[in-house]
């Protein structure tokens, strides 16, 4: 373990990726701690299923690499076996990139075996920001309560809407305004992207806070510079705010309260079912042994 540690500080990406399969595969995984940040940029990058998600993230990292900044992608695979055959297609669109060693690619299931986060994502972050990659970019379907609790492990969250997708629709949903810190219509190109984009203002102009809504064609490039610098933006005034701070303590949080969700679930389901009342007394009783 040392050795890997060691070697992922002199940016080994053999041992960064051993190190993650471990921590996907250890209970234990206290030693991340010890490990220095350095300070990558997190964004999170959510959206309905087809609008252009992974094509925006290959566009960000070719922008980025083109002023030499190092990637990191973690890409969430929902556990859903049907879903397969479009995360290959992820796979396909990104290939140009992995040959490129200031980019490294990553999947990883949404959920555990219990429906709850896959806790491991913390970890993964963590290697990742100690690997030293200027940017950490997670990608996933904005659906469950799962992906919605990745997208809040992140720094920056882009919410990426599209013509002709039913995302018109989710704009009337409540909360939609508070997820997103940057807002893209992707597939610009497409008929129904500026009467998206002005529902998508009078959505916003509820907000307290103004956030920018960048227009985006992820398959041609065009836009993607703007986005790029409005994350940037985005990272300078979270920094000046205390809201970068924040969102460090959030993220804490939600990792040692994903750790103690899904203990406190182990030690229900190995449990006899008994009254409601026994079964609560029990489990709490369990977890204070632990300790
Ligand atoms: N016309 C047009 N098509 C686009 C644009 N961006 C992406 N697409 C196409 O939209 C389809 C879906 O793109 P993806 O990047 O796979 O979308 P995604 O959000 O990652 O999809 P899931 O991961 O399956 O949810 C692909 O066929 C892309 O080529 C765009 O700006 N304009
Ligand atoms: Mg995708």
């Amino acid at each position: 373990m040392k050795e890997l540690i060691e070697k992922l500080k002199q940016k080994d990406q053999k041992a960064l990726a051993k190190l993650i399969t471990y921590v996907e595969n250890n209970e234990d995984t206290s030693f991340i701690e010890e490990l220095p940040s350095s300070g990558s940029k997190i964004i999170g990058i959510t959206g309905s299923p087809g609008a252009g998600k992974s094509s925006l993230v290959d566009a960000i990292i070719t922008k980025l690499r083109e002023t030499g900044k190092t990637v990191g992608i973690i890409a969430i695979d929902p556990s859903s076996p049907f879903t397969g055959g479009a995360f290959l297609g992820d796979r396909i669109r990104m290939k140009k990139h992995f040959l490129d060693d200031g980019v490294f690619i990553r999947s990883m299931g949404s959920g555990n075996s219990l429906g709850g986060l896959n806790e491991s994502i913390f970890d993964v972050i963590k290697l990742m920001d100690a690997f030293g990659f200027d940017y950490i970019l997670i990608e996933t379907v904005g659906a469950g309560q799962s992906e919605i609790d990745i997208v809040f492990a992140s720094d920056v969250v882009i919410l990426v809407l599209s013509p002709g997708n039913g995302d018109e629709i989710q704009l009337l949903k409540a909360g939609i305004m508070e997820i997103g810190d940057i807002y893209v219509i992707n597939k610009a190109d497409l008929d129904g992207a500026n009467s998206l984009k002005v529902q998508l203002e009078y959505t916003l102009s509820f907000s307290n806070v103004k956030k920018p809504i960048i227009e985006t064609i992820a398959t041609s490039g065009v836009g993607v510079e703007k986005l790029v610098e409005s994350i940037n933006d985005c990272f300078n005034n979270f920094s000046k705010n205390g809201e970068l701070k924040k969102r460090l303590n959030r993220r804490i949080k939600k990792h040692a309260e994903t750790i103690v969700l899904k203990k406190v679930k182990h030690i229900i389901n190995s449990k006899e079912t008994k009254s409601v009342s026994s079964l609560v007394e029990e489990t709490i009783k369990s977890l204070c042994n632990m300790v």
